[in-house]
């Protein structure tokens, strides 16, 4: 059995995260078109019959602006030292710019790990917009293991490069169950769903502002489980935002994010959503500790 850990590192909205789903065949990690969407470490963990790949997605490398995002950089930067292999996957479409480069330093601060580059989205690309592409990698990045070209949407070449990387893989044991594939807790799969419908339905600065927690779970009489959730907001005008008119926008949220919930769980539910203004939160080290974004 050949098995390890792969870090998939890189700027915001490159589509780490949506590559790890497709692989994986299971939607893992929340995935938007905002950047820094995700922000903890999440693995997603692909067992064939002769290789169990342990994927980790990571938060997108960013220059931070409070503690949250502090802490979600750490935990990507941090993930390169602990993994067999470092993927760095990049947005064909986009410019190699200060922040691919930036990722590519702090890859190079980790140490000997096998590195490889990835661009994806080439869906979107024509042959020769690849070619240059792989080229300006060369020039503006520097060396890497490998080049692997992909689109992480459409699962073009996707299974090329499962193959390809199976070689930094060690012999070894199967870390995990052949049929797990997260090591997500429950909670955190449902507060992420409430977070990406949030993140659907807002724009500008709403979707980096709001952090998720389950108060409590209730049953009621006819068997069902009522979940009671809040929403914290940084602002009282993010609040009426969320809530929207009449209350509208918050009853979407309820509806889109219960029909994934239930589906996860594969029961009916009741959600009740609540928001909340917690001044600042961001910045502030015991709640976000409470919410689970640092541990220490
Ligand atoms: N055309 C195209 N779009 C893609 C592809 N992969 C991801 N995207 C889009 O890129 C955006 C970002 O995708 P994510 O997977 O959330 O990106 P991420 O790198 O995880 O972003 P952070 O969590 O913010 O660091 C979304 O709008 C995706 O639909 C792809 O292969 N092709
Ligand atoms: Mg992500």
């Amino acid at each position: 059995m050949r098995s390890g850990f792969i870090a998939l590192v890189g700027r915001p909205n490159v589509g780490k995260s949506t590559l790890m789903n497709w692989i994986v065949k299971e939607k893992v990690a929340i995935v938007s078109s905002k950047a820094q969407t995700t922000r903890d470490r999440i693995k997603g963990i692909l067992t064939k019959t002769d290789t169990q790949y342990i994927f980790v997605d990571t938060p997108g490398i960013h220059k931070p602006q409070h503690l949250l995002g502090e802490y979600m950089t750490k935990t990507a930067i941090d993930t390169l030292k602990e993994v067999d292999l470092i993927v760095m996957v990049i947005d064909g479409k986009a410019e190699i710019g200060k922040g691919d480069k930036f990722v590519r330093e702090r890859i190079e601060e980790a140490g000997g790990t096998p590195r490889v580059a990835v661009i994806n989205k080439i869906d979107d690309l024509t042959d020769e917009d690849i070619e240059k592409k792989k080229i300006e990698i060369k020039e503006k990045l520097g060396k890497f293991n490998e080049i692997y070209t992909i689109s992480g949407e459409y699962g073009i070449n996707v299974d090329e490069f499962l193959k390809g990387i199976k070689k930094y893989l060690e012999d070894g044991v199967m870390y995990y169950p052949e049929d797990m594939y997260t090591d997500m807790p429950m909670y955190k799969v449902i507060t992420e769903i409430v977070r990406e419908k949030i993140l659907w339905n807002t724009r500008e600065e709403i979707p980096h502002s709001v952090a998720i927690e389950i108060t409590d779970v209730k049953r009621r009489e006819n068997g069902k489980d009522c979940y009671n959730i809040n929403i914290y907001v940084e602002r009282d005008s993010q609040k009426g935002i969320i809530i929207g008119n009449k209350g509208k926008m918050l009853k979407k949220i309820g509806i889109e994010a219960r029909k994934d919930i239930e589906q996860v769980l594969e029961r009916g539910i009741y959600l009740n959503l609540w928001v909340k203004v917690k001044d600042k939160w961001r910045k502030k080290k015991p709640f976000l500790k409470e919410m689970g974004y640092i541990i220490e």
